[in-house]
């Protein structure tokens, strides 16, 4: 039946393999996935500038978070998001371990890249994952005060201590974000997106 698009998305078999290879995907989920990146990125790729400042007008989350998110997406480097990275970025998120996930967040919130996630990093991932940007906006755009960021930076700051217990020095390790987060049922869902 295919039309135009679909026939242009016909993989050769060796390409077919080494995409089913990097999830163990079927040739279906490779070619649905296949749709639907063309579908969001019909030029077959995603540039960084753009990657960066769409997330970061849709999203919370600093410029520089986003262009750290790219460059863990970006594998090979040459500064687009294409399909192959893609495929890797949804085998991390759905055929992982709770710890590999969590150790691809440590990765992508280690913004300063240090082995170490402190503090304002940790803000970041956590505001990321729970701040309600949407009605933060709304509340900010009718002058009300924006109740709830207070109680998510208390709710954040708790966590962060509790995860820094053993150590108290006031950063997060690998091994203290991984063990320490790996039975947080929403953290781990909100890593399913990468
Ligand atoms: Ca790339
Ligand atoms: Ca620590």
């Amino acid at each position: 039946m295919g039309n135009a698009k679909s026939r242009e998305l016909v993989l050769s078999d060796e390409q077919m393999e080494e995409l089913k290879a990097i999830g163990n995907f079927s040739e279906r989920q490779v070619y649905y996935y296949l749709d639907s990146f063309y579908d969001e990125y019909p030029s077959g790729a995603l540039d960084k500038e753009t990657f960066v400042r769409e997330n970061s007008e849709a999203h919370a989350g600093t410029r520089q978070m986003w262009s750290h998110i790219f460059d863990q997406l970006d594998k090979n480097g040459d500064g687009y998001f294409d399909f192959k990275e893609y495929l890797i970025s949804l085998a991390v998120g759905t055929n992982s371990t709770n710890e590999e996930k969590l150790l691809f967040a440590f990765k992508v919130f280690d913004i300063g890249s240090d082995g170490y996630i402190d503090y304002y990093e940790f803000s970041q991932l956590y505001h990321f994952i729970f701040g309600n940007h949407k009605e933060n906006e709304e509340r900010a755009a009718k002058n009300q005060t924006v109740k709830e960021d207070k109680e998510l930076d208390e709710k954040c700051r708790r966590l962060f201590e509790k995860l820094d217990a053993n150590s108290q020095d006031g950063k997060l390790s690998m091994p203290e974000f991984v063990h320490g987060l790996k039975n947080d049922p929403v953290i781990i869902a909100a890593f399913t997106i990468f």
